[in-house]
């Protein structure tokens, strides 16, 4: 298959790249190099150290991987360049990373809020509308996010994204049928991935787009085989508190000797996935498209559910680690329970990485590895969700307390 990795040259796509690469399609990467500028923007780096991306093309070629190319482009802000990319490289499938992933860096300021919404939704529908207009006959996979369910606890597991709904009709008659999972965001990163929800069911009812989107839940570790194969091909490894994910970020606090930064009493409950079983996910639903007029194909892609400070105890208890419990700068409930139906992936030959598995060698292979390069004052999450819960800000106007109660 000719692929085109849109954001192949972050944290997801980078590995999917090259992991389709490696199974021998032909894979172009687009990227606009925002999240490097994202980077400098907060004066943080990944803690690996990451190529170039020229760099890494040659290191891939050199290794004996299939030559990739690398085209430089703005989904959000280039219409005509995007059309003009799809006309040249005709691929048969597109796979969707390219948008702006943090929470906290989505809550920062208006600018960010706006920046995100834009940026997000922008690409999204750029990127529905070309394939439109140029009538090619492309499978679109996209990486969205468990958050759009909110991490409910309706006393169900979450579907994969559709719910069956029995409605009392105007005559009595009662009518079934399925919808969208209510969504309920928590973050405006999390709300532009409703939004694109939105987008890609108007767009494969009015115009028969084959999409598949896959809602993610956190991926943790660094390396897949192909990352593994030369220095320059290494994978980000982001810790700081825009973009470092919540597991991640203990391995390299763990590996430092800081104290893991459980948020409130850790009573979050998310879903998790390890990178190589993201990458071999994206591959599963490539092999696996809609056909043509079918609604969007929804998978959760997650593999275990862990609740926060059992994931710090447990990192702490394996790396003689101490755990604090710090102000949480997020409006989210305190505790959640959450189970999900993730059945599609599994039946399809998914063997999930379990957490078991992998926590020890990140610690010794990325974290401890690369602890040198920690710059610890780039730690603290200070990206607060309400304006109350900024640093000066009187106790009494703190409505966080009332706030985190409905949430
Ligand atoms: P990332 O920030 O490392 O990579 C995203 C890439 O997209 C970057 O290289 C960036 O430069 C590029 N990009 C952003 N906007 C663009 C635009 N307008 N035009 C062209 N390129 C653009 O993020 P990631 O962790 O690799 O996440 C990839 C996707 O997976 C995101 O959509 C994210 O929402 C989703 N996801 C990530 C996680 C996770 O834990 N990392 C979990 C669930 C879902
Ligand atoms: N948390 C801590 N301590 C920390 C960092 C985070 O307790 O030091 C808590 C947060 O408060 C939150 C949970 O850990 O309750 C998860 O935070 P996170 O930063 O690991 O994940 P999140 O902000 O949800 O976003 C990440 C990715 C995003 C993806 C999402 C999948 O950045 O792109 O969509 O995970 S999901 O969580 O399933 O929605």
């Amino acid at each position: 298959m000719k692929i085109a990795v849109l954001g192949g040259d972050g944290f997801c796509g980078w590995p999917a790249a090259l992991h389709l690469s490696d199974l021998g399609h032909d894979v172009v990467i687009v990227d606009n190099l925002s999240r490097r500028g994202i980077d400098e923007e907060l004066g943080a780096e990944s803690l690996t150290p990451i190529a170039s991306v020229e760099d890494r093309l040659a290191g891939w070629e050199e290794v004996g991987g299939r030559p990739m190319t690398f085209v430089r482009l703005d989904l959000a802000q280039d219409y005509p360049g995007l059309v003009a990319f799809l006309r040249e490289h005709t691929p048969d499938a597109v796979v969707h990373f390219a948008e702006q992933r943090s929470a906290p860096y989505s809550m920062k300021s208006p600018g960010h809020k706006r920046y995100t919404v834009e940026n997000n939704t922008g690409a999204t529908h750029n990127l529905l509308c070309a394939l439109v207009e140029t009538g090619l006959d492309v499978h679109l996979v996209h990486l969205g996010t468990m958050g759009v369910y909110g991490y409910g606890t309706a006393g169900m597991a979450i579907p994969e994204g559709y719910l069956d709904v029995e409605i009392a009709a105007d005559d009595g008659s009662r009518v079934e049928q399925q919808i969208l999972y209510p969504s309920n965001p928590g973050s405006i990163y999390h709300m532009t991935k409703v939004l694109d929800q939105q987008l890609f069911a108007y767009y494969a009812k009015n115009d028969a787009l084959r999409i598949t989107d896959l809602h993610q839940g956190i991926v943790w570790g660094t390396h897949t085989d192909q990352t593994l194969r030369d220095e320059r091909l290494i994978n980000r490894f982001d810790y700081d508190g825009d973009y470092g994910t919540v597991l991640n970020r203990f391995l390299m606090q763990a590996a430092v000797g800081y104290p893991l930064t459980v948020h409130g009493t850790g009573g979050q409950t998310r879903a998790f996935i390890h990178i190589r079983d993201m990458v071999r996910c994206v591959q599963i639903a490539l092999e696996n498209p809609p056909a043509t007029g079918d609604r969007v194909k929804i998978f959760n892609q997650m593999t275990q559910t862990h609740r926060v400070r059992d994931l710090a105890e447990l990192v702490a208890r394996i790396s003689d680690g101490e755990v604090e419990l710090v102000p949480n700068p997020r409006h989210e409930a305190p505790e959640n329970e959450l189970h999900v139906h993730n059945e599609t992936f599994l039946d399809l030959g998914l063997e999930p990485t379990l957490l078991e598995e992998g926590l020890l060698m990140e610690i010794e292979d990325v974290a401890r590895r690369y602890a040198d390069r920690a710059d610890l004052e780039k730690i603290p999450c200070t990206s607060t969700w309400t304006r109350q819960q900024q640093p000066g800000v009187p106790a009494s106007r703190a409505a966080v307390g009332a706030a985190e109660r409905t949430a």
